[in-house]
């Protein structure tokens, strides 16, 4: 009997450990010409130059490459159908994102194509991006409903999600997001909320199909109060909060999640630097989404000197939906973070790896190359882990491993 069930050796570690956070330009937490070892899915140590290695079933020279933890994706809308080219063309034209909302077009769109999809259309469209994501490697991913706005067909997009879960080797957390806007059969958004909150939440809950609750907290979607409402209700049936919060104003929903000890607060755009501890004491993520800020043409930028100063966890992530980001790319989310937040190529990976994991509740277990963790690894022909935010594409993953335990 072997030691070890996997050995790589020969490797550089960018462990993205704990002791790194907070230090924007340190050194990715890294150890060269390394080995580790792992055991029933999980981290069992790593091993300095110079270790006697123990034996193990599978060994792997990693020929000095370097070993990442599996990147992870904390935000996406992925299970939807239809597309959304004609809108982009009216943006083009100048059109707001918010005039073509009033106008009927953008969420209220997608919802239509999505209900008119089977669920095979819808399933079949979502693998696809979902094996674009994992080519790049993705380990783990976010995926929210909010295109069915009804209990019956928000009910699909997360089974559709959890079986995209079960079929695939990543990990996958459901996200309810039935708060995303106002569905075609209620004219008045208190209505609306009385029905997420007395017959939607209970139900989704009760079918175990949703990890988390997800309001989005906007004057196009819904206010302050109302994603109370939604969250007392998450709370009751033992859900974690998350929020599309201060996207294109500030309505202070960002202090509403810190206040609902949320797991993330994203977007952020407009949130205030002021605002910024409270995130901090609640243990709330910031989740920066710049692909929904570059197609928007956003001219707001969060504040991330304040969220550096108070230690706030950034995760990035590509928010992958129709209308705002129609990106299927986490390493252009990491390349965007850098040139357009001003993020550190080490803040842009931890934000793809150990604080998207915080994000996601699954900070103890994922993001990290630590004893313990689970092995979720990419290994990559590189030189430098800066490589992974520089450029586009231009290095994929040698090896992908999905070790780890499926949360
Ligand atoms: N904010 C966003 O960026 C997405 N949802 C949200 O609340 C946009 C969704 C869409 O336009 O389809
Ligand atoms: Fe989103």
């Amino acid at each position: 009997m072997s030691d070890l069930d996997l050995l790589i050796s020969n490797i550089n570690l960018a462990s993205m450990s704990d002791a790194t956070a907070g230090h924007s330009l340190a050194d990715y937490g890294s150890m060269t010409h390394t080995s580790i070892g792992i055991k029933e899915g999980k981290i069992h140590r790593l091993y300095p130059p110079g270790s006697t290695l123990p034996t193990a079933t599978t060994h792997i020279d990693g020929n000095g490459g370097w070993l990442t933890p599996g990147l992870i994706d904390c935000h996406s809308h992925l299970v939807w159908g239809g597309n959304r080219a004609r809108e982009f063309e009216w943006r083009l034209q100048g059109i707001s994102y918010e005039e073509i909302s009033r106008r009927g077009g953008g969420i209220a769109s997608t919802v239509k194509a999505t209900r008119d999809a089977s669920d095979n259309e819808l399933k079949a469209a979502a693998q696809q991006r979902l094996t674009t994501l994992m080519a790049e490697g993705v380990t783990c991913l976010e995926i929210k409903s909010g295109y069915g706005l009804s209990l019956e067909h928000e009910a699909r997009l997360l089974r559709i999600a959890r079986e995209l879960g079960n079929e695939n080797p990543l990990t996958v957390q459901t996200t309810l997001l039935a708060a995303h806007a106002l569905p075609p059969e209620f004219s008045d958004k208190d209505s609306y909320i009385d029905e997420i909150c007395e017959n939607i939440i209970p139900k989704i809950a009760a079918l175990k199909l949703a990890d988390a609750v997800d309001v989005f907290c906007e004057g196009i979607g819904f206010s302050t109060a109302q994603c109370q409402r939604v969250f007392d209700v998450a709370k009751e049936h033992a859900l974690a909060i998350k929020g599309h919060v201060e996207q294109l104003s500030d309505l202070k929903g960002a202090l509403l999640v810190a206040n609902n000890a949320g797991l993330s607060a994203d977007h952020i755009e407009y949130l205030q630097a002021e605002d910024v501890p409270a995130l901090k004491g609640a243990g709330t993520v910031a989740v920066l989404l710049p692909g929904a800020f570059y197609a928007l043409k956003e001219q707001q930028l969060p504040p991330i000197a304040a969220l550096r100063e108070h230690r706030v966890p950034m995760a990035v992530a590509t928010d992958l939906n129709p209308g705002t980001s129609p990106q299927a790319s986490l390493r252009l989310a990491m390349n965007q973070a850098c040139v357009l937040f001003g993020l550190t190529p080490q803040e842009s990976l931890a934000g793809v790896t150990r604080d998207a994991a915080k994000a996601l509740g699954l900070g103890h277990c994922k993001g990290q190359l630590a004893v313990g963790f689970d092995a979720d690894m990419v290994l990559w022909d590189i030189g430098h882990p800066s490589e992974l935010s520089y450029g586009v594409n231009l290095c994929q993953p040698r090896e992908v491993f999905y070790l780890g335990q499926k949360r």
